[in-house]
């Protein structure tokens, strides 16, 4: 168990620190790297020895938070973790999490792994938690750690989207915004930039497209031959999932992805009609009443058969 800390309790604990390590969780994401990098900025303003450590390489679509900012090496005394719920998802890090002083996060699941734990559930991204600190730290922000602080904050609203999206959000946006961060710039890389691999697994997906139940459920398909088609890397596979579910009328929205063993990992995206941990559920998965997900170790034409009986015995009138 962690012991609940205030904003100015976090602020007091990294003010009396040095030598700073900051975690971020793997498979990197825009409030991850954002939090703790505009974290990291205001720290060495300080004066502070600090820099932000990750498993994995930060992705190259961030380069405009990273470039030009230089942290020195040091063996740390103080371990703070940002946006990361669960030691789990340090990867190689996780280790080091485990000695963590504190953690700065927004997630209600958030395991208490850390000494102090500074978490408003009600933030939509840990971007928000962590300008609050920054406040209390006493640091202006600057051009840089406003871009880092925004492009959290917009990531993980979905571009201001999500239901996660509050009033406070849209005016830390705005402050943002008028400490000099290229909001425009920003929400076209993360947003609207696709690269070439991705618009082809897109293509080959879409062309796999299916629907059943009358087209309350559709079903898209990624296999391997695809993915090696498409060139497409990791990077370029997230976020795929929500497409079947946007096509109107559609109650159940499935992706079927092949793993390396041949087997596939199923995704399944709901509106309201539907819940998607209870079709996850009924074939050993789980998830959330609108995102959940399963594994089905079939060929591919019993593993749809294996999905849309799952959907019948769980989905009340989709085959009416
Ligand atoms: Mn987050």
């Amino acid at each position: 168990m962690s012991r609940r800390v205030t904003v100015a309790d976090a602020a007091a604990l990294l003010q009396e620190a040095d030598d700073i390590l900051l975690l971020l969780h793997q498979y990197p994401d825009g409030d991850t790297i954002g939090s703790g990098y505009a974290l990291a900025l205001a720290l060495q303003a300080l004066g502070k020895r600090v820099r932000p450590a990750c498993s994995d390489p930060i992705p190259p679509k961030y380069t405009y938070l990273t470039e030009g900012v230089e942290f020195p090496q040091f063996t740390p005394q103080f371990i703070c973790a940002v946006d990361v719920a669960d030691v789990k998802l340090l990867g190689s890090l996780a280790e080091v999490g485990k000695t963590a002083q504190l953690c700065i996060d927004h997630h209600a699941t958030n395991v208490e792994y850390a000494t102090h734990l500074l978490l408003d559930a009600a933030c939509g991204a840990a971007a928000m938690v962590v300008r609050r600190v920054i406040a209390a730290l006493g640091v202006p922000l600057t051009p840089r750690m406003a871009a880092c602080l925004y492009t959290g904050l917009a990531t993980d609203t979905g571009c201001f989207k999500y239901p996660n999206t509050t009033p406070e959000a849209h005016r830390l946006a705005a402050e943002l915004i008028e400490y000099g961060a290229p909001y425009a710039a920003i929400n076209e890389a993360m947003f609207d930039r696709k690269s070439r691999a991705r618009m082809e697994i897109e293509r080959l997906e879409l062309s796999s497209m299916q629907y059943h139940f009358g087209g309350r459920c559709a079903v898209m398909v990624i296999t391997n031959a695809m993915i090696a088609e498409a060139g497409a890397t990791e990077d370029d596979m997230e976020g795929l999932a929500p497409l079947p579910r946007q096509v109107e009328g559609v109650w159940v929205g499935v992706t079927l992805r092949q793993k390396a063993d041949g087997g596939f990992k199923v995704s399944i995206r709901t509106g309201a009609l539907a819940d998607a941990s209870a079709v996850a559920g009924y074939l050993g998965g789980g998830g959330h009443r609108g995102a959940a997900g399963c594994a089905v170790n079939r060929p591919l034409d019993e593993a749809i058969a294996r999905v849309l009986d799952a959907i019948a015995h769980t989905v009340d009138g989709i085959d009416n």
